[in-house]
C-alpha cells in the first residue's frame, strides 16, 4: 500500500504545476515475463509517477499475474485502468473508476458502473471518479470499436470542452482525454488547451502519444499527466526519453 494516495497526489502536483508521466501495461499486449520486468526496469529507472494496467480487450487472464509481478518488483503505484467492470484486482493501488461521456452508450456511462460498485466497495482500493473522453478522427481505435462509440471529433473542440465541462460538473474528480491506444494521430495541442483552460480537476492525455515532440507538445499544451502505452512496447527506451520531456517541464 503506497502511502499518499494517488489523487491526492495528482492534485499536488498539479497545484504546483508538476507534470505527470504515466506508462501504460496492457497484459494482453505484454504476455512475456521478462519483457514486463525490462519495461519495469526503465520506469523504475526513469522515475515513471503511475503504472496505469488496462487495456480496451475485454480479457482479464493475465491481469492478476501482472499486478502481482508490478507490486514485487517496484514501488510505482499501480492504477487500474479498465476495459470493463470486471477489470478489477485488489492488489493494484487504484482505480480509474471511468465514464465514457464522450460517448452515449448507456453501459459505459452507467451500467457496468452499477455492477461493480458492490466489488469495488469491498476491494479498498483507492477509487477515482473519472470522465473519460474519446477524441480524435480515427475510428478504427480498439477502444472506438470496444465501446461502440464516436469519439469527439478533432474539428469539433468545442464539444470536447463541454464535455470536460460537464464531467467536472458531474463531481469527476479527473478528465482523461485519450485518442484510443496507439491511434495514428495524437491528441491536438490546441484541444487540449482549450480543454485545460476551463477545468480544475487535473487533465490526463494519451493515446498515440510515440515521440519527444509529441510529448513536449501535449504537456506544453496543459496536459497533466500523460499516458503512455504503445511507444513503450515498441521501444523501451522511450520510457526515459518521455521522462526526459517531463523533467525538463517540470524545472
Ligand atoms: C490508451 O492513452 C493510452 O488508452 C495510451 O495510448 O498506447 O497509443 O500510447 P498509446
Amino acid at each position: 500500500m503506497q502511502t499518499t494516495p494517488v489523487l491526492i497526489s495528482l492534485k499536488e502536483k498539479k497545484r504546483h504545476n508538476k507534470k505527470s508521466l504515466a506508462v501504460l501495461i496492457d497484459p494482453d499486449k505484454i504476455n512475456d515475463q521478462n519483457a514486463l520486468l525490462n519495461l519495469v526496469d526503465a520506469c523504475i529507472g526513469a522515475a515513471i509517477d503511475y503504472l496505469l494496467v488496462g487495456g480496451s480487450m475485454m480479457t482479464t487472464v493475465r491481469l492478476d499475474e501482472t499486478i502481482k509481478i508490478l507490486k514485487n518488483s517496484c514501488e510505482i503505484p499501480v492504477v487500474l485502468f479498465p476495459g470493463n467492470s470486471l477489470y478489477i484486482n485488489k492488489n493494484a493501488d487504484a482505480i480509474l473508476f471511468l465514464s465514457l461521456i464522450s460517448g452515449r452508450n448507456a453501459e459505459l456511462l452507467i451500467g457496468q458502473h452499477v455492477a461493480a460498485a458492490p466489488l469495488l466497495k469491498d476491494s479498498g482500493l483507492e477509487i477515482i471518479s473519472t470522465g473519460y473522453m474519446l477524441v480524435g478522427d480515427d475510428a478504427t481505435t480498439t477502444a472506438a470499436y470496444i465501446s461502440q462509440s464516436f469519439p469527439i471529433p478533432i474539428a469539433k473542440p468545442e464539444i470536447a470542452v463541454n464535455t470536460a465541462m460537464a464531467g467536472e460538473m458531474l463531481g469527476m474528480s479527473l478528465i482523461y482525454m485519450d485518442a484510443g491506444s496507439g491511434a495514428k494521430t495524437a491528441i491536438p495541442g490546441s484541444t487540449i488547451a482549450m480543454v485545460k483552460d476551463t477545468l480544475s480537476a487535473p487533465l490526463i492525455v494519451g493515446g498515440g502519444i510515440n515521440t519527444i515532440e509529441k510529448t513536449e507538445a501535449a504537456y506544453q499544451s496543459g496536459a497533466d499527466m500523460i499516458v503512455i502505452g504503445t511507444a513503450t512496447e515498441q521501444n523501451v527506451n522511450f520510457v526515459q526519453q518521455a521522462a526526459e520531456i517531463r523533467d525538463i517541464q517540470n524545472h
